[in-house]
């Protein structure tokens, strides 16, 4: 053997002990790793597009179609309401030390409209605020991030509560429905 192949043969043997150090490595590696958090596999996802029966809503919220986009929006029209769009089915937090429930906001709640976000523990009997919503106007899908750690390990049901029942607050019927507007997509919990 000259010393062309010696080097050759070294090349060679040093090239396959970097690949079964690659293959080490990827044995090592799932696909959650290889993922962020917000990727993972969510405890609860409706962008809407499918069957929307689990969801209930009472008469101030419309399920809408967009531009080929489904999604929910509260619209007080000439009247006052305090209505709630809820999830009939219960969310298992089990799977999570730290549950946090991501969706998309657009909204108008001000003058009185109010947009809070609830969650129960005992079947509905009672309901606890997560996100409180109210004067605030951002009419162009933004993502909210609600932390629901306190609800670790619990089973919940959740609802989007909308209100504007503060006659004080009233104003003319007709010119002022973007400061009264609450759309709900995405409802995602990881
Ligand atoms: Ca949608």
């Amino acid at each position: 053997m000259n010393w062309q192949r010696m080097i050759i043969l070294v090349i060679v043997l040093a090239l396959s002990e970097f690949l079964a150090g690659c293959e080490a490595i990827e044995s090592f590696m799932t696909v959650e790793d290889l993922l962020s958090p917000a990727d993972a596999t969510p405890l609860f996802s409706d962008d809407f597009e499918g069957d929307v029966s689990q969801w209930t809503l009472s008469e101030g919220w419309q399920y809408r179609d967009e531009a080929g986009n489904h999604f929910f929006e509260a619209r007080p029209g000439n009247r006052r309401f305090q209505d709630d769009l809820a999830l009939s089915t219960p969310i298992d937090l089990t799977g999570s030390a730290s549950p946090v429930l991501r969706y998309q906001s657009a909204h108008g709640l001000t003058r009185g409209a109010s947009g809070r976000v609830q969650v129960s523990v005992d079947e509905g009997a009672t309901w606890t605020d997560v996100q409180v919503l109210e004067d605030t106007t951002d009419l162009a899908w933004v993502e909210q991030t609600v932390d629901l750690s306190a609800f670790a390990g619990q089973t919940i049901l959740l609802r989007f509560h909308y209100e504007w029942i503060d006659l004080a607050t009233g104003g003319p019927f007709g010119n002022t429905l973007p400061s009264r507007v609450w759309r709900v997509d995405d409802v995602r919990i990881e």
